[in-house]
């Protein structure tokens, strides 16, 4: 059996999860919480799963692990092809691969980069990893602009597509939802005018895939 292991409460691994529900495994692969809250990411058991200390982790059947989003989905779209969630044709493969690249880096690291930059318990680790970085302010404050700006840019992407990637939901609907949602939770406002933004919201809210 295939082992996920999962964080409720982190916005990267809600994505696996999303991913695996858009599948219909759910309840085909087991899934192992790991307590971030309690740091059991550093402890010396979850070190030798995964000795980048992060979720999530996707344990293959043969005993192989992936350590990232990108990894975990690239292998359970390859390995469960139905439905498609990062794309068809070549070109579609392609924009999807754009599109969850630039989700990833110009939304979900800049959410990071405000969080990690300024929560009390955060303190030391402003970066993911068994390493210890400290927290930069200034960078916090960059982080929080840059979350503003991402906001506009998800918009104006979606000025003429349903989908982040085009006309079919792919895992860069899920990487933005999971990001944004995340900022939601921190209280980072979506602005009034963004409506494309709010219609994809709403559309993408509706899906059972959110509740898991
Ligand atoms: N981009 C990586 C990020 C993984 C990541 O940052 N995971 C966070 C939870 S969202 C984590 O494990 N944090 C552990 C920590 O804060 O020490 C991915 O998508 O896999």
């Amino acid at each position: 059996m295939i082992i996920f292991y999962d964080c409720t409460t982190a916005p990267s691994p809600r994505q696996v999860r999303m991913f695996i529900a858009e599948k219909g495994l759910t309840n085909s692969i087991k899934n192992i919480e790991v307590n971030l809250r309690d740091a059991e990411q550093l402890s010396p058991e979850f070190k030798n799963i995964n000795p980048y200390c992060t979720v999530p982790v996707l344990e293959t059947e043969t005993g192989e692990r992936f350590f990232s989003t990108a990894g975990c989905c690239r292998y359970l779209e390859d390995a469960y092809p139905n439905p498609p969630l990062m794309g068809v044709d070549k070109e579609e493969k392609a924009m999807v691969a754009d599109m969850q690249w630039r989700m990833e880096i110009d939304g979900f690291l800049a959410v990071g980069e405000s969080l990690r930059n300024s929560a009390p318990g955060l303190k030391n680790r402003a970066l993911t990893g068994p390493d210890n970085y400290e927290q930069i302010p200034e960078l916090a404050d960059r982080g929080r602009e840059r979350v503003k700006r991402f906001f506009t840019v998800v918009n104006k992407i979606l000025d003429d597509r349903t989908y982040i990637a085009g006309k079919n939901f792919s895992i860069a609907d899920i990487t933005a939802f999971c990001t944004i949602s995340f900022a939601d939770r921190l209280k980072f406002e979506i602005p009034e005018e963004a409506t494309n933004l709010r219609r994809w919201l709403e559309n993408i809210n509706s899906r059972p895939s959110t509740l898991v």
